[in-house]
Order: structure tokens, then C-alpha cells, then sequence
């Protein structure tokens, strides 16, 4: 990414053709921009002002609305405009090429404009992805998970943990750096010890969370699983009202894992065909079965199928698992145990009651969820390290080991929370961040 000097311009609402298309321009030529662009010259700040847009030759773009932003008081803390046109292609166009034609102005990079205004720390890098997050939104959780985020709730807590950290720091260093001095406290080990216990019971609960707000932020893993021919890939294709995997009478027909994408139970769920499990004819079933009990393995929910005329046998299943017989539209000898659902994907029968249990069961997970959650892997992995670090710490100590070391620990746990918000700015974090961005966010 170029250096924040040039001013960045992109296309803020979606593509054309649109009611109202908003161009965002961001930086120290917007100024001059509105001045030369704009009929009226540079409007009063955060009032919208009616006028016609005009490129250098003074031929007209558009006319609409302008609201300017003076910095550092704007999203990105700099002089900020947003134009508002006719959302046509040609519009469009014509505006941003316009705006381009100014002195050091670019288009912006995806997620260029919130990496401004991480960069002027109007944003923590934990909120800034809560602005990716409540833009990738598709379901109410997601929307409410980002807006937390987003509202620095998140990070509170993380900072919480640092400045806990930071005091139990402090401790240290006074012992550190007088020994034998008078006015010292006599014990600074019972104090960081008490510090240390808190934030590592704090760290160990957060992360014991089953990774409900990861599954609500990417979605919950179901796995449909049971013998070959069962029906697994048809219960799949009704599920998901359409023809995604295939299906045959021969047994084995299954191999790879066939993923869907559904919204259920107001959250996003993966629902995983795998292949029938059985004692594999050839190699390429076999990788297929072994697939298949990893997926069973770690998914959030199984699904276990059973036809009701070959077999309806559930021993062993798992009490958290959803036991479904398929097939009733055939005659069947078999007694049906309590719980078990009974369908049929060649006609649909049961499929209500069947997606109500599954709704059930996923809004139960994710509504046990604390608050706040953590949302994404790096955010875990750096909770994990920081938890690594203070166990560590704790540990020497035990252990008689000197204050300098039992310090660098929890310096290095620390470190790892400075980095989760990113206030120690890693590069390739806050590249890899802010590239999942879209353009004009
Ligand atoms: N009558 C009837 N046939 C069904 C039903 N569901 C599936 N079948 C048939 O059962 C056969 C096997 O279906 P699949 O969905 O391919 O079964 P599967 O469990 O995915 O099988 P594998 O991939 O081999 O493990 C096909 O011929 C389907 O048409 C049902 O509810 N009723
Ligand atoms: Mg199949």
C-alpha cells in the first residue's frame, strides 16, 4: 500500500446500476477537489449540499449531494468528502476519473479507508474488523457479534488483560530494580502471583468457549453420517433444495465430502454428504471413509442416517447426535426408538420436524455463548499464546525462579495482546487484515 499522503478515492455502495451511488474521497487534496469539482465550491462541513459535479472542463458529471467531513473529526481522520450521484456506470465512471485526475489521487485499495483510519487510531485493529465483519453480516448473530466488536467490547476485554498484565509488570520491576529497598514492598510475589492466577483463570475461561463465536461469524459444521445407501446424499439435496450431490442406488457412491451452505436456526451452517461408512471396497472409498469419520469427528452436530429398510440400528450414537431414519415411505419391520426422527427424502416427509431439531439444537449452541466472544483464529491464537506466557510465568515463579525472568514472561504475554489490537503493528497482520476488506470500506 502507498504511503497515507495520496488522497484515495472508490465507489462506496455497491455496483452499478444503482438508485444512488456514493463516492468516497479521502485525504489532503479533497479540499481542492471540492473546490474545483463541486458548483459551489467546498461545502460546509456535515451539511449535505445540493449542487452539480463538473470535470476539469467544466462539463457536467452529475448533479447530487455533498458531505464533507473535515479531519481528523471523519471515519478515516482526514478531510473526508462522499459525493452522492445517480448510481449509473457512466456516472460512476466519469466522477472517479475525474477525481483521479487530481495530484497524487488514487483509487483506494480494499479496506484502504478503514486502514486510515486504524493508522489515526480512530479504530483498534480488533474493531476495525468489526467494520469487515458488519459488511460480510448475513445473519442477525453475525450483525450483533461485529457491532459488539465494533463498539469495542472486544477489545475492552483485551485491553483489560493487558493493563492486568501491566500492573503485575509493574510489581515485578519494582523488585527488580530495588532489591533491599526500605520503602519497597516487603512481598511483591503474593501480589503478581494473585495478578497472574486471575488473568490466566480469565484467559482459560474465554477460550473454553466451544468456538461459538467463530461457528456464528463462519457458520456451525454438520455432518450427515451412516452406512452406504442410506440416503445421506439425498437427505443433503433436499436440505439443501437443490441437486448438490449425487446420488445411486450402488453403494459407495460417496466419496469425496459435498459441502452446502445453509442458514439455519437464524445462523450460517455447513452441512457435510459423507461417504456410508462401512469396511471399504478399494483405496479411494477407503480415503473417502477416513474422511468421513474425521468430518463426523470434528463437526458440531451429526446427523445419523439409518434406512428403515435395510437397518435401523443406533447403538453407540452419541446422546448429542440427531438419529433420523430415512426411507418411510418403505415398509419397514423394524421398532423405532424414542427420539428418532422418521423421513423420507424421496417425498420430503419429516423434513419440518427434522430442520426444527437442527435449528433447535444450533440455537442452543450458539446461545451459550458469553459475551464477549472471540471471533476469529488469530484472536485465539494470540489468547493462547498470552495464556502459554502467563502460565509460564506462574510456573517460575513457583519454582523460586528470579523476578527479571518471571517478568519477560509476562512481558511476552502481554506483547501478544498489544499485537491482537494492534497497537504493536505487525505488518503482515495488518496486510492480511485489511485485504479481506472491500473497496470503499
Ligand atoms: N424409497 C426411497 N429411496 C430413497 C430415499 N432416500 C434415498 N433413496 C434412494 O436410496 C439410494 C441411495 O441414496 P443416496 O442418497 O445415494 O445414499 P447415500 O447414503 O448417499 O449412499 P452412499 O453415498 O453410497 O453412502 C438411491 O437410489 C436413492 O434414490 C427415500 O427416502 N425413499
Ligand atoms: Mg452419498
Amino acid at each position: 500500500m502507498d504511503g497515507a499522503r495520496d488522497t484515495i478515492c472508490a465507489l462506496a455502495s455497491g455496483l452499478p446500476p444503482s438508485a444512488i451511488a456514493i463516492v468516497r474521497i479521502s485525504g489532503s487534496q479533497v479540499r481542492d477537489i471540492c473546490g474545483s469539482m463541486l458548483e459551489g465550491g467546498v461545502p460546509k462541513p456535515r451539511h449535505a449540499t445540493f449542487g452539480r459535479f463538473l470535470d476539469v472542463s467544466r462539463e457536467t458529471i452529475d448533479e447530487g449531494l455533498a458531505i464533507f467531513m473535515p479531519g481528523p473529526n471523519s471515519y478515516t481522520g482526514e478531510d473526508t468528502v462522499e459525493l452522492y450521484l445517480h448510481g449509473g456506470a457512466a456516472v460512476i465512471e466519469h466522477a472517479l476519473d475525474t477525481i483521479c485526475g487530481f495530484e497524487s489521487t488514487r483509487l483506494a485499495e480494499p479496506g484502504e479507508f478503514t486502514r486510515r483510519a486504524f493508522e489515526n487510531s480512530r479504530l483498534d485493529l480488533v474493531e476495525a474488523e468489526g467494520v469487515a465483519d458488519l459488511i460480510d453480516a448475513e445473519t442477525r448473530a453475525q450483525k450483533s457479534l461485529a457491532l459488539d466488536q465494533l463498539a469495542g467490547r472486544l477489545s475492552g476485554q483485551y485491553a483489560k488483560w493487558r493493563s492486568g498484565l501491566v500492573e503485575a509488570l509493574a510489581l515485578l520491576e519494582v523488585s527488580i530494580d530495588f532489591p533491599d529497598e526500605e520503602d519497597a514492598p516487603d512481598d511483591t510475589d503474593h501480589p503478581v502471583r494473585q495478578q497472574l492466577l486471575v488473568i490466566s483463570d480469565s484467559l482459560e475461561a474465554a477460550l473454553a468457549d466451544d468456538e461459538i463465536g467463530e461457528r456464528i461469524r463462519e457458520g456451525f459444521h454438520i455432518a450427515i453420517v451412516g452406512p452406504p445407501n442410506a440416503g445421506k446424499s439425498s437427505v443433503l439435496n433436499r436440505l439443501a433444495r437443490r441437486e448438490a450431490a449425487i446420488v445411486s442406488d450402488i453403494p459407495g457412491t460417496t466419496r469425496d465430502i459435498v459441502e452446502v451452505r445453509l442458514k439455519i436456526g437464524g445462523q450460517i451452517a455447513w452441512v457435510a454428504d459423507t461417504a456410508g461408512l462401512r469396511e471399504a471396497g478399494d483405496a479411494i472409498e477407503a480415503e473417502g471413509v477416513k474422511r468421513a469419520h474425521a468430518r463426523a469427528a470434528s463437526a458440531d452436530l451429526r446427523i445419523q442416517l439409518r434406512s428403515s429398510d435395510t437397518e435401523g440400528d443406533f447403538s453407540g450414537v452419541s446422546d448429542e447426535d440427531i438419529c433420523v431414519l430415512n426411507k418411510s415411505d418403505l415398509s419397514t419391520s423394524h421398532d423405532i426408538a424414542s427420539g428418532v426422527l422418521v423421513i423420507s427424502a424421496a417425498t420430503g416427509d419429516g423434513f419440518e420436524v427434522l430442520e426444527e431439531r437442527i435449528a433447535e439444537v444450533i440455537r442452543k449452541k450458539a446461545g451459550r455463548a458469553g459475551a464477549p466472544m472471540i471471533t476469529r483464529r488469530r484472536h485465539r491464537l494470540a489468547l493462547e499464546n498470552a495464556l502459554f506466557h502467563v502460565k509460564q510465568a506462574l510456573d517460575l515463579q513457583a519454582r523460586g525462579g528470579g523476578a527479571e525472568l518471571v517478568a519477560e514472561d509476562v512481558r511476552l504475554a502481554a506483547r501478544q495482546l498489544s499485537t491482537l489490537v494492534g497497537e504493536i503493528g505487525v505488518e503482515e497482520i495488518l496486510g492480511a487484515v485489511f485485504s479481506s476488506f472491500c473497496i470503499g470500506k
